[in-house]
Formats: C-alpha cells, structure tokens, sequence
C-alpha cells in the first residue's frame, strides 16, 4: 500500500542516489519553488531564503546530474550545468507537491541514458504550437530531454518549406491526416518558436521527414515527383507501405536536399531524423540507392542521421543513429550497426509505443505490437533487448505516439500517461535501482496532481485498485 507519509525517494525517474535523513523536514513556500522553477529557465540564480540553486562541479555529476540537499534550513541544489539544476528542479518540484513539506536527506542523480525521447506524430493529426508545448510541459517533469516531431507521413506534411509550398497548402491544408481530421502545419517561425521553447527546458527537437516511403502528402503535392510524373490521390486511411520516392530520378535528390538543408537551417539541434522505415514498395536496391545519396545530407549540413532500424540494410555513414522499432527480438542488422560502431536508440513497439493500447477494451490506439500495460512498458533492460546491442551502443529510449487514432490533446495526454513515466524511468534509472512495485506506489502518487493541472490519464488497474 501507498505510505501516508512523504519519502525523499518518491521521484519519477527514481534518482540514481537517495540518503535520506528520517528525523529532517522542511516546509518550503510555493513562491520559493516558482523562483526556483523561474530561475533555472532564466539563467538567473538570485540567493534565497529557502533554496539556493548553485553551479559548480564538485565532482561527477556530469552534463545532467544534479545534487538536491534539503536540510531544516532549507534547500541546496547543485549541478555542474544549467540542464542538471533544471532536472533538479523537477525532482523539487515533485516533492513539494501538495503540502510543500520536504523531506530530509540528499539525492545524488544522473542518467542512465543521454538521449531520453518522446514522440509526437504531427503528420496523422496535427498539434498546434502551444499544444505542442503544454504536451513538453509535462514531458519534462520526467526529464525527457529530446521531443521527435514525426513532420511528414502519407496522410500530410507539417513544416513549410520555401520553394515548395504547396506542401504545406495542400500536404497540411483542409482534409489531412487520418480520416481527414488533422489539418494544419508549422511555418518555419513556429517552429523555430517550438525549438526555442524546448531548448528554454533543455529538451532538443528531433525533426523527421520520413522517406523514401511514407510519402504520399508529398507525392500529391508535386506530381513531378512520382515515377511517371502522374498525379496521385491524396489518403487518409492508416494503410503503410504503398508511397515511394523514386530513387533513379535526380528530382528526388533536389527535393530531398532542399528539405534537409531547410531542417538543419532551422534546428539547432544535432539530429535529423529520416525515416526510412516501411518502404515496401520500394526496392531493395533503390532503398540502398536512395540512402547512399541521402544518409551522407544530414553530414553535409552538420547533422547527425538517424533513421529507423531499416536503415540498418544501407551502408551507414559515421555518426548515423538506428533507432529500433519492431517488436520482434531479432537484431535486424541492428547488431551488425552497433558493432561497426553505429549508436542505437532503443523504441521497441511492444514496449514503449505509446499509441498502443493498454488492454483489450482501451479506446484509443492500435494493437499491431500486442497491448501495451504499464508494467510491460517498465519491466525490461534496452540493453537486454536485442542480441549484440549492449549499453555501450546506447544512444538511448524513446517512446512514440503515433496520432492515427488521435483527434485531441485528451487522447494524446491519455495514452501518454502514465506509460510515459514509466519509460522516462528506463531511460534515467540505473537497472538496479528499478523496481515496478516501488514504480506503481510512486505514480499512484501522480494521480491527484493530474486531476488537479486537468490532465487526462488512463488510471490503470495495475496501480489504482478499482474505485
Ligand atoms: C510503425 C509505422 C508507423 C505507424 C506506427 C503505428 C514505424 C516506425 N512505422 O512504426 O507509420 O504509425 O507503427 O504504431
């Protein structure tokens, strides 16, 4: 059963370190959390009664790691960088919830993993800008430092691209997405206001412009880019598989360029996502043609690739990343990229896809990857996943949400949660410090708090009993 009193350790992710001290409490002032959540984003760090937030290494706490002190004067947090006082205060802000009464003690933290990400698919239905943001508001209570927009699929295209506008005016216009319901798209002034805002919170945007397959709102747009030059229908059904660029046409590659100059231009971040998954209409040849031409762009401006694990066929440039999708435990030449020294991100579909459902009646989600409950998407080691993709290979985990079955940020904030906790835990909890029962009495703690801020979650049986 839940305890009734407040622990030092009841943190989402579990902090890698935790020293409680039984006989210590300090009640802390909502104001002085708000100055401290205010001065992290600001830079600022002004002295304080209560919390005194202060930046310098005293050892091995690394680009995000944190050291939280609360003793019954007050509060100490230390970190060597900006982003580690920022999850710090996260760690704070969770445990002043409610009464504001801290308990004693010290937490020393940092992640397992650098690369901690949630996506959101903007192509099957699009999210505006401020819902974008209020969804990384909650993302980065869980310190998830990286957003993925999924910006382009068959059913639309997300992001404005100079000297191709009609991808946006018809890719993005009245009628896409699934079922024709999700219209909309980014101009490059949102989106540079999404990146600036991420960055703000020390999250990185990962766009994706999924190709070779997965293209059909493009092919729509610019029939000159389809094998025989012949205009294409538009589609709002969820099938996969059936679009292609073509990879023996020079148009392709201007395209393909031009989109991916765009991408780096606007992001200051170090990735650039290209898909590549699914490409069941193009062949194996062409896919390995299309990727030797494409891999090596992101390289060209700057970028790092990363590509779904299908990419893994192609010869992969140095610094590429193949992030891991299928839920089958079969390496996939994903052993093979890792040996060569290839990093991985680890997204595997029956563990962290987050528009999966959680049981058999969920109303929301698909079920291609199994149903997907709490506990499953918890209960397992990335480094254990896949034969010859060990830690070291790691970039990291990250957890889709694909948005065909989506029409609101109710839906999306349902499905998201609390499978997403879960995952952020994976991804910043050393193995051993992972335990689902001690996960499920913490995130029971979340459910009030998600009431209170109108959060829509799916209160699972696996931790709330019947009520
Ligand atoms: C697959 C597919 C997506 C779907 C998703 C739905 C990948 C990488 N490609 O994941 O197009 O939206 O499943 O779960």
């Amino acid at each position: 059963m839940r305890p009734q009193t407040k622990r030092l350790g009841d943190v989402i992710p579990a902090p890698a370190l935790v020293v409680p001290e039984p006989a210590v409490t300090f009640v802390i002032t909502p104001e002085a959390v708000a100055r401290a959540s205010v001065a992290v984003l600001s830079g600022e760090l002004p002295d304080d009664d209560e919390i005194r937030l202060r930046l310098d290494d005293d050892g091995d706490l690394g680009a995000e790691g944190y050291r939280l002190e609360i003793t019954a004067s007050g509060v100490t947090l230390r970190a060597a960088e900006p982003a580690g006082l920022f999850w710090g205060v996260q760690t704070l802000l969770q445990l002043a919830a409610g009464d504001g009464v801290l308990p004693g003690g010290v937490i020393e933290d940092r992640p397992r993993f650098a690369y901690r990400g949630a996506m959101l698919d903007l192509a099957r239905h699009f999210f505006t800008v401020d819902e974008i943001k209020a969804h990384l508001d909650l993302l980065v209570q869980f310190k998830i430092n990286h957003l993925h927009l999924h910006l382009s699929d068959d059913q639309g295209w997300r992001l404005e691209i100079p000297g191709w506008p009609r991808l946006t005016e018809i890719g993005g216009g009245p009628g896409t997405g699934c079922d024709g319901a999700g219209p909309g798209f980014l101009t490059l002034a949102d989106y540079a206001d999404v990146v600036t805002y991420a960055a703000e919170r020390f999250v990185t945007v990962v766009p994706e412009i999924d190709m070779p397959g997965h293209v059909n709102a493009a092919l729509v747009a610019y029939p000159e880019l389809t094998a025989d030059g012949q205009p294409v229908e538009p589609r709002t059904d969820a099938e996969v598989g059936y679009s292609s660029l073509v990879a023996g046409k020079e148009e392709t590659y201007a395209f393909v360029e031009t989109v991916l100059k765009t991408l780096a231009d606007v992001t200051p971040g170090p990735y650039l996502h290209i898909g590549g998954d699914e490409c069941l209409s193009t062949s194996a040849e062409d896919y390995r043609t299309f990727l030797s031409r494409v891999l090596p762009l992101p390289g060209k401006y700057g970028k790092r690739a990363i590509g779904w694990h299908e990419i893994a066929a192609a010869d992969l440039p140095d610094g590429t990343i193949v992030q891991y999708w299928r839920p089958e435990e079969q390496a996939a030449g994903v052993d093979a990229a890792a040996a060569a020294g290839r990093d991985v991100i680890m997204s595997p579909a029956d563990r962290v896809y987050l528009d999966m459902k959680y049981d058999a009646d969920t109303r929301l989600g698909l079920d291609w990857a199994g149903l997907v409950p709490v506990r499953r998407a918890y209960d397992w080691d990335p480094a254990l996943r896949l034969p010859g993709v060990t830690e070291d290979a790691l970039l990291g985990v990250a957890a889709p949400l694909w948005s065909e079955t989506l029409r609101s940020v109710a839906d999306v904030q349902f499905l998201t949660f609390p499978r997403l906790p879960a995952v952020a835990e994976v991804g910043w909890t050393p193995q051993a410090g992972r335990d689902w029962e001690s996960f499920r009495e913490r995130v029971a703690l979340f459910a009030p708090r998600w009431e209170a801020a109108g959060v829509s979650y799916y209160r699972s049986p696996e931790i709330w009993a019947a009520d």
